[in-house]
């Protein structure tokens, strides 16, 4: 899969490119990430790549010609005609369905917005797609691409070893995971790692790890809880969980 990201910051996306999955994902050729700097296609005597607002207020506005001129060149550089997604606080919120239905294009163009974002007009005639990674105040699209890259990446095919990818595709259940151990069995002050998960009853130990996620999902993430269609076992599991809270509170 090939990336064309379109940043003034480039160097955001080295250690990025160096290390980790999207690394290996480079090397084995599974994909490609080009970054594309509007600054080279700025027109001025000042390489201007900003301008203020009309009607006034805040901040700067990215102009509509360097990026066009940008996404223009991603996009002849490329085979096959390319999505253009735009990464800003109105897009729509990522979600794993979105990696997973975008990791199925074979090249995409990442918009990286800087000051109050990019002209209307190029939203408007160039971007296919506004994504935003969540209800929080950034100071850019950079760190946002990256989040999309490493969503998308870590789906496509021979990225994840075969035992990961199995993992990944049987665990994606909208569940929150369990928690984890690993030696020593028991630490310093005594603190010991659950009974169950030293007994080697592997059904007893599947059955506990999915309480707990169930647990832990009802009680951090209701909001989870409530997309799912949950078994009626696993509906029985959640009233007990609900009834010992009931208990505690009493
Ligand atoms: C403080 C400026 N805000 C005025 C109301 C608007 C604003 C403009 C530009 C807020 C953030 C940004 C820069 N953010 C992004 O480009 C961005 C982003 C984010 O801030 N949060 C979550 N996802 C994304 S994707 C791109």
């Amino acid at each position: 899969m090939q990336f064309k990201v379109i940043s003034i910051f480039p160097d955001m996306f080295q250690a990025f490119q160096q290390d980790g999955v999207c690394a290996r994902a480079i090397k084995n050729k599974v994909a490609d990430i080009t970054v594309m700097n509007p600054r080279a296609y700025a027109q001025n005597r000042y390489q201007s790549i900003d301008d203020r607002p009309f009607g006034g207020g805040p901040g700067m506005v990215m102009m509509y010609e360097p990026l066009q001129k940008a996404i223009v060149d991603a996009k002849k550089t490329l085979t096959k005609d390319a999505k253009v997604v735009y990464l800003s606080p109105q897009g729509k919120p990522l979600t794993q369905e979105t990696a997973k239905r975008l990791s199925k294009e074979d090249a995409l163009i990442l918009l990286c917005g800087r000051y109050e974002g990019v002209d209307e007009r190029l939203i408007e005639r160039y971007v296919d797609e506004e994504i935003s990674i969540g209800d929080y105040v950034l100071s850019g699209g950079e760190l946002p691409a990256m989040v999309l890259m490493d969503s998308i990446v870590r789906l496509l095919p021979g990225v994840l070893n075969d035992e990961n990818s199995a993992v990944e595709d049987s665990f994606y259940d909208g569940l929150l995971d369990c928690p984890h151990y690993t030696r020593p069995q028991m630490l310093d002050d005594g603190d010991a790692v659950p009974q169950v998960l030293l007994s080697g009853d592997h059904k007893k130990i599947e059955a506990w790890r999915h309480k707990q996620k169930l647990e832990r999902t009802y009680l951090r993430r209701k909001d989870l809880i409530e997309c799912l269609c949950l078994s009626d076992s696993d509906k029985k599991i959640i009233d007990k969980i609900k009834h010992d809270l009931d208990d505690e509170n009493k």
